[in-house]
């Protein structure tokens, strides 16, 4: 009998509505194509739209609530008349930390029929193959510090923004990147920080670092970049990396780069993982809502659909045992992994044929990507 998930999707806003309804239709596709796996999906609209009608985002207990579906899928948040701290304040963040999703893993490579700014890659595509692990939970994203403002004189208001690194966040986010890189081709994990500049928390994400390191000797090799020498080499040495590890800043920043040089940022998956599985994790484009292409069906729908792909992989796991770290590996419901596989060469089949949005240089919209993708599962 086939096995169901409960997925909630949270559109969003923007380009998150066009691209969560394709999202939808392509694991509709994968599921009748494979029969072993159905999803139930609910869909909630958490959006700019009704924060300005009604004040919120997610209700009093929405987060809490998501507790009891297997995975969220996402599409983007974020709209010109809200500030952009309020939206993300109000739904994105607390779902990651209330749901203990601490590990955003940020695959990137160039898919066939795309090209990359970078030239090198011109001849060797595969130069570029990375996978970014995003620290999710804490760092320069804690949401502490405030603003005194100075009633004598604007000029002298104070605004403070407070980074907090803890010794277990900093420690579980390490194991989580030595896990992922042991998986990986090149077995190589690259540690991304400041340590020169911030001499504080950044020097304890560095002495943790060698610490973890000496549990992976001989299996994984590792390496120490500053954050701002990390953006040259990810330019002229794509080739020289693997895996990387940064803090929530950081990494965020880094993805987005890595996702420029590998076409586009339209083609980027993000998965926001409790690798304990105790909570629902989180899939998403690392995209956001894109104001000026929204409802126009053109927005790329393939970092949504990669983004899905890795709900599907992520749930093929779910009957797996955890490892010392506490991770969840192995697993395999039905043919889940070979379901996700196939959607990942549905994509990329796409693209070689040339059916591409205009960010990839094509000329096809939304649907026609979307349905050409649907036609390659089926095939
Ligand atoms: N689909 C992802 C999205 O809406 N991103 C907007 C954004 O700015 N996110 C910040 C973050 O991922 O921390």
């Amino acid at each position: 009998m086939a096995r169901t998930f409960n997925i909630v999707c949270i559109p969003g806003d923007g380009i998150g509505v066009d691209i969560t309804e394709a999202a939808v239709q392509v694991l509709t596709t994968l599921e009748k194509t494979f029969g072993t796996f159905n999803f139930k999906f609910d869909t909630l609209d958490w959006s700019s739209k009704k924060y300005r009608e009604r004040g919120y985002y997610a209700p009093e207990g929405g987060i809490e609530a998501l507790k009891k579906y297997d995975a969220i899928y996402f599409g983007a948040v974020g709209w010109p008349d809200v500030p952009d701290h309020i939206s993300l304040w109000q739904m994105i963040l607390p779902i990651r930390t209330t749901l203990n999703q601490y590990a955003n893993v940020r695959p990137t490579r160039i898919l066939p029929g795309t090209v990359s700014p970078l030239s090198g890659c011109a001849a060797d595509p595969s130069a570029l193959d990375w996978v970014i692990v995003r620290e999710n939970s804490e760092g320069e994203y804690s949401g502490h510090g405030g603003v005194t403002p100075s009633s004598a004189h604007a000029a002298h208001t104070v605004a403070t923004e407070v980074s907090i690194f803890t010794r277990a966040g900093i420690e579980r986010i390490f194991r989580f990147a030595f896990e992922t890189a042991l998986t990986r081709p090149r077995k190589l994990l690259t540690m991304v920080t400041k340590s020169n500049a911030q001499r504080h928390g950044m020097v304890l994400w560095d002495a943790i670092f060698y610490e973890v390191a000496k549990e992976y000797e001989g299996r994984v090799k590792y390496d120490k970049m500053l954050v701002d020498a990390m953006t040259v080499r990810m330019v002229m040495r794509p080739q020289s990396l693997d895996t990387i590890v940064a803090t929530n800043l950081h990494a965020d920043i880094l993805s987005d780069l890595a996702a420029a040089l590998s076409g586009s940022i339209g083609i980027a998956p993000s998965s926001n993982l409790d690798p304990t599985r105790e909570f629902p994790s989180m899939f998403e484009p690392i995209h956001g809502s894109a104001p000026d292409i929204a409802g126009q069906g053109i927005a790329n729908p393939i970092g949504a659909f990669w983004s899905a792909a890795e709900m599907v992989r992520w749930l093929a796991g779910a009957d797996g045992a955890s490892n010392s770290e506490g991770i969840v590996q192995g697993g395999g419901v039905g043919n889940m992994v070979q379901a996700a596989d196939c959607l990942m060469q549905a994509i990329a089949n796409v693209t070689e044929k040339g059916v591409k949005t205009r960010d990839l240089g094509g000329q096809s919209g939304t649907k026609a990507v979307t349905d050409a993708v649907c036609e390659e599962i089926g095939n």
